[in-house]
C-alpha cells in the first residue's frame, strides 16, 4: 500500500525532505512505496516551481484543503516555526501521520499542544532532528550503547554558523520572535540539545547567557529598521540527570564556520568526537588500546557494518548531508505499519522545547534553571 505524502514548505527544508522521498524506495527496497503527492507553498508560482523541480506531482496553496484531503496519509511539515502547530494539529484531526521540522514549535505551549493532539488522534509523528541519523552520529550511539566509552562524563558541543554577521542583512523572519521562536538557540541550539539528549539523556538543569549583537536590522520592505527580537547566539552550561556535564554554544556570528555541527563525548573508557564538516568520520579513542599504540583513531563511517550501511554504495564511498533526511523518512514511513514507535517524536519536540526554555529562562535570570 503507498504513502501518499503531502510536504508543506517549499524552501531549503522542503528541498531536503524532497530529496528524502524522491530516495528512499531507490535505495531502501524494503521501505513502503511512497508518492509525492502534493507540495503547498503560499505563492503559486514558486510552489508550482517548487513542484516541478523537486518532483511533486501537485502543487497547491491551500493548505487546509490538502489537510483535508481523503488521499493523503503523511503530513510532512517544513515551514517557519510559527506555523508547524495550526498545521500539526489540523493533521492530527485529519487523521495524518504527521513529520515535522525542528524545532517543534516556538513555544513549549504549543509543543504541548501538539503533544496531545496526535496522542488524542493516534498518529505517528516524528520531529525531524536528522543529523541523529547521519551514519557518524548513529555510530557514535551504538558505542555509547555497547558501552564502549563507559560512564559519561561530558558533552561538549557547538553550533556554528556566520550568515548573519552583516549590519545590511535585512530582518528575516529567523530575526522575528514571532515567526521563528528564538535565534540561534532553537534553529542551532535545538540540533545540538536533541544530540545531547539522543546520546547522554535527559538534562536535568542549565545556566547559560545570550547576547544579540546586531539589535536593529532593516525592513524587508524598505520602510527603515525593525528591532531584532531573537538571540544572536547563545552558551549554556547543561547537567544531565545520569551526572555527566557539559556545554552547548550556537552562533550565526562565528566567521568562516558555513555549518559546524560538531560534538566531543568524554567517558570513563573512550572519547568520540564528530564534525559536521567532516561528516562521514568519527574520531574515536579507547583506554583499552596498548598504551604505546593509545590516540584518536579515525573511523570512516560507510562501510556496510556501519548505520545505514549497504544501502548507497561500496564500503568507503562517502555520502552526504542530504542522506540523513533520507534515512530518517525510512526509519520513518517503516515505522507506520508497525507498533514501534521512532524517536525523536513529539514528546521529544516538548522536551527539547523545555530545554530551550529553560536556557532563555537562566539567561534571563543569570541563574540556574531547572528543565521541566
Ligand atoms: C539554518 O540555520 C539551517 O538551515 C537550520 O535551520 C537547519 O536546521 C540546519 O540543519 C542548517 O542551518
Amino acid at each position: 500500500m503507498a504513502i501518499r505524502v503531502a510536504l508543506f514548505g517549499t524552501k531549503f527544508m522542503g528541498k531536503a525532505h524532497s530529496q528524502a522521498y524522491r530516495n528512499v524506495n531507490k535505495f531502501f527496497p524494503d521501505a513502503p512505496q511512497i508518492e509525492m503527492a502534493v507540495i503547498v507553498g503560499r505563492n503559486p508560482e514558486e510552489t508550482e516551481s517548487a513542484r516541478s523541480a523537486f518532483g511533486w506531482q501537485e502543487a497547491s496553496t491551500d493548505w487546509k484543503a490538502v489537510m483535508a484531503r481523503k488521499d493523503i496519509d503523511l503530513v510532512d511539515i517544513a515551514t517557519p516555526g510559527h506555523l508547524h502547530c495550526a498545521m500539526a494539529l489540523e493533521a492530527a484531526k485529519q487523521g495524518k501521520h504527521i513529520i515535522c521540522e525542528k524545532p517543534l514549535a516556538n513555544t513549549t505551549t504549543e509543543a504541548g499542544q501538539m503533544l496531545d493532539a496526535v496522542k488524542a488522534a493516534g498518529v505517528k509523528n516524528f520531529l525531524m532532528h536528522n543529523y541523529r541519523r547521519v551514519p557518524a552520529v548513529s555510530l557514535a550511539k551504538r558505542f555509547i550503547e555497547d558501552g564502549r566509552l563507559g560512564k559519561i562524563f561530558h558533552f561538549r558541543a557547538r553550533y556554528l554558523q556566520d550568515w548573519a554577521m552583516s549590519e545590511d542583512l535585512p530582518r528575516l523572519w529567523r530575526f522575528d520572535k514571532e515567526a521563528s521562536g528564538s535565534g540561534a538557540l532553537g534553529d542551532l541550539g535545538a540540533h545540538i540539545l536533541d544530540l545531547g539528549r539522543y546520546l547522554c539523556g535527559e538534562i536535568r538543569d542549565v545556566s547559560a547567557i545570550t547576547e544579540t549583537f546586531i539589535k536593529e536590522r532593516p525592513a524587508l520592505d524598505g520602510s527603515g529598521s525593525q528591532p531584532v527580537t531573537v538571540d544572536d547566539a547563545f552558551a549554556a552550561c547543561i547537567r544531565f540527570e545520569q551526572g555527566a556535564i557539559g556545554t552547548l554554544e550556537a552562533t550565526r556570528f562565528a566567521a568562516g564556520r558555513k555549518n559546524q555541527n560538531t560534538f566531543e563525548i568524554n567517558g570513563s573508557k573512550g572519547s568520540v568526537v564528530f564534525d559536521l564538516e567532516d561528516l562521514n568520520r568519527l574520531q574515536y579513542f579507547s583506554v583499552d588500546d596498548d598504551r604505546d599504540a593509545q590516540g584518536f583513531r579515525t573511523i570512516i563511517c560507510c562501510d556496510d557494518v556501519h548505520p545505514y550501511g549497504g544501502h548507497w554504495w561500496p564500503d568507503g564511498h562517502i555520502i552526504g548531508y542530504e542522506h540523513s533526511f533520507t534515512h530518517s523518512v525510512y526509519d520513518f514511513v517503516m515505522s507506520l505499519g508497525s507498533s514501534t514507535d521512532v524517536k525523536p517524536d513529539f514528546e521529544d519536540g516538548v522536551r527539547n522545547q523545555q530545554v530551550l526554555d529553560a536556557i532563555e529562562k537562566a539567561a534571563a535570570s543569570r541563574t540556574w534553571v531547572g528543565v521541566g
